[in-house]
């Protein structure tokens, strides 16, 4: 309590409770620390946040769990079999393009490795696989003048032994391989592919249709739009035309997928009784400054842009009014007439809203936005007038844009359900990854995978959204785009220098595989429990093991590894910080709300957010 301090009389109160020395009573009152500090002690330390407790709990029957891999990161076999070229052959081909002159020409050559991957599966126990077919592998100059029947066969089998094997396909369509003989004539941009991809769409749902039901068209059109269309990181490289490239690329795809889905809706569906839909990516984006409405409405465009864009049309009709508004307002402060957002005819609106048969959702981390008026400029970041920036305190992953940010993924299942009419949600990719030295200890995967999965459970039991399935990106250590085979996002890593390329599980398959095996997290208040993996368990131990090594280190009362430790004091130092800048922002927070209610004007210039 506020005491006599020697030199200083009563001029300096260091209590945790303040005393009014000019009451004969010497009242105590307790100040706010006195709070603080009594949680503290309560809790022991510092207790997580709401967001950030694990809930105990199962998912829905029949739940789906899966692990996803595309043709270009692992078939390899580049020109085996009848196959095409894909633009991805090119663009990895052509120098400067990708990271340590990596190519997919060999990959994990699972083309020639099915029984592995079928085993790396079984070990992980999903129920699912999610993986895409090669275009090129089909109908190698991507028109059907000519079927490969090779690469059909390919298919077929793989399709067989997943069925013998108890595990259920989901096939993509289009993972970013388009035949290069199609981008000879305009690729994505000319309006005739939606003719291709219809007929590619059909060969595929008659031939290995009665073995699937579950098809995704695109993968990720956002990207194939914007990597490859504007950024030009991606195949087929370009960048000369931001303001209106990704616009048309993507007004294409949109309608290339409501025709293969209604082919199938049309020819197949009543035979073959499966799910067409389309898989978009989406960041979730929360606002730099949350004092601020305009960070808000800033974050809300970064979500509308990244999925909206395509799942507005498919699931509610048309482009949403924000993005019209955006890319007009931008056209029209450039000096353009009319909007660069191509327009849907009426009939077009109709024929492509209700495409859809469940959402398809690839998540990966979350984001800070606020907004930027890039004046007249014309492209696509200056249409969506927005930045983007990471939280320091954010736990990092093997690749530079992936921070760990479960909180994101629930938030932004709960933004689906209420914006698109509560549709049936399978997330089709969700992982992180690593790069540099290899540890088959993959601790860091083990606590995303625990804490995004935990995040979809209370999305599923807290907030009613209707999650039916979840995908674990990527089954394999495979070829990561433009960064090669430096970043690595497998469940099972992929010796490079055994010319035998052997699979070996990380740790996070059998942590992986408990959550499977238990559909979702058991409550370890209850006891052990048969589903759950005795190698892991969902939270860390309390109790020390038998056997520890040397340099073991007491952290929080558990008894850990020091590699673990440090993880740990990262986390716990993470949610400090968190805390703390709540804390200082909300006090700042305060102390401006006074002074503004004097000089209203002062508050605005001044940043009030101390994360970015
Ligand atoms: C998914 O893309 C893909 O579907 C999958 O194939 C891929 O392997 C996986 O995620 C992991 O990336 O370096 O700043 O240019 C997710 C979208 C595409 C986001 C590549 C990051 C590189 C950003 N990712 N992108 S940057």
């Amino acid at each position: 309590m506020d005491s006599f301090q020697f030199f200083h009389g009563y001029q300096f109160g260091f209590g945790l409770h303040y005393i009014d020395f000019n009451n004969i009573h010497r009242p105590r009152t307790p100040k706010f620390s006195a709070h603080l500090y009594y949680n503290i002690m309560k809790d022991n330390g510092f207790s997580l946040p709401d967001d950030e407790k694990m809930l105990y709990g199962e998912f829905k029957k029949d739940f789906i769990w899966s692990s996803a891999t595309a043709s270009y990161q692992i078939e390899g076999a580049w020109r085996q079999g009848g196959k095409g070229l894909s633009i991805w052959d090119k663009f990895t081909h052509t120098p400067g393009n990708i990271l340590q002159h990596d190519t997919g020409d060999i990959a994990c050559n699972s083309y020639n490795k099915m029984e592995d991957d079928i085993a790396a599966l079984k070990k992980v126990k999903v129920s699912h696989y999610r993986f895409s077919v090669s275009w090129p592998r089909i109908l190698p100059d991507g028109t059907t003048e000519y079927i490969n029947q090779a690469g059909l066969n390919y298919y077929k089998k793989l399709l067989d032994s997943l069925i013998a094997a108890n595990i259920q396909p989901q096939v993509t369509l289009y993972h970013w391989d388009l035949p290069q003989a199609l981008q000879d004539v305009g690729g994505w941009e000319n309006e005739t592919i939606i003719e291709r991809f219809r007929d590619y769409a059909d060969i595929l749902f008659e031939n290995l249709g009665p073995k699937v039901q579950l098809w995704i068209t695109f993968n990720e059109p956002f990207i194939i739009a914007i990597l490859g269309h504007v950024q030009g990181t991606h195949a087929p490289g370009f960048s000369d035309r931001p303001d209106t490239l990704p616009y048309i690329v993507s007004h294409n795809i949109i309608k290339a997928h409501a025709e293969a889905w209604h082919v199938y809706n049309d020819k197949y569906r009543a035979s073959q009784n499966g799910m067409v839909s389309i898989t978009v990516n989406a960041d979730w984006a929360e606002p730099r400054n949350p004092y601020k409405q305009e960070d808000y409405d800033a974050a809300r465009s970064v979500v509308e842009f990244y999925l909206g864009w395509y799942a507005h049309p498919i699931f509610n009709g048309d482009y949403s009014p924000l993005m019209k508004r955006s890319v007009l307002e931008q056209s029209l402060a450039g000096g353009l007439t009319k909007s660069r957002l191509p327009e849907f005819t009426p009939e077009e609106i109709k024929r492509i809203n209700g495409t859809y048969d469940y959402f398809g959702l690839n998540h990966y981390c979350s984001v800070l936005a606020f907004p930027v008026d890039f004046g007249e400029i014309q492209h696509f970041e200056a249409d969506r007038g927005v930045v983007l920036l990471r939280d320091r305190t954010w736990l990092e992953s093997g690749s530079h844009w992936l921070t760990m940010t479960p909180f994101g993924l629930r938030r932004l299942l709960k933004f689906i359900k209420h914006e698109f009419g509560n549709p049936p949600i399978i997330i089709t990719e969700n992982g992180v990854s690593e790069n540099g030295p290899v540890d088959l200890n993959d601790v860091h995967r083990k606590y995303f995978y625990e804490k995004y999965i935990n995040q979809v459970l209370k999305a599923y039991l807290l907030d009613d959204v209707n999650v039916i399935g979840y995908t674990a990106w990527s089954l394999l250590d495979n070829l990561e785009w433009a960064v090669g085979y430096t970043e690595r996002f497998g469940l099972f890593y992929v010796n490079r220098s055994d010319p035998d390329l052997s699979r070996t599980p990380k740790a996070s398959v059998s942590f992986y595989s408990s959550i499977i095996s238990c559909n979702g997290f058991p409550d370890p208040a209850s006891g052990t429990h048969e589903c759950w993996n005795s190698t892991s368990t969902p939270t860390p131990t309390l109790t020390p093991k038998p056997e520890e090594p040397i340099n073991n280190v007491n952290f929080l009362g558990m008894k850990l590894s020091a590699k673990d430790a440090e993880t740990g004091l990262n986390a716990t130092f993470a949610l400090l910080i968190i805390a703390l800048t709540g804390a200082i922002s909300l006090f700042i927070g305060f102390f401006l709300v006074k002074k503004s209610s004097k000089k209203s004007k002062k508050t605005e210039n001044v940043e009030l957010d101390k994360r970015s």
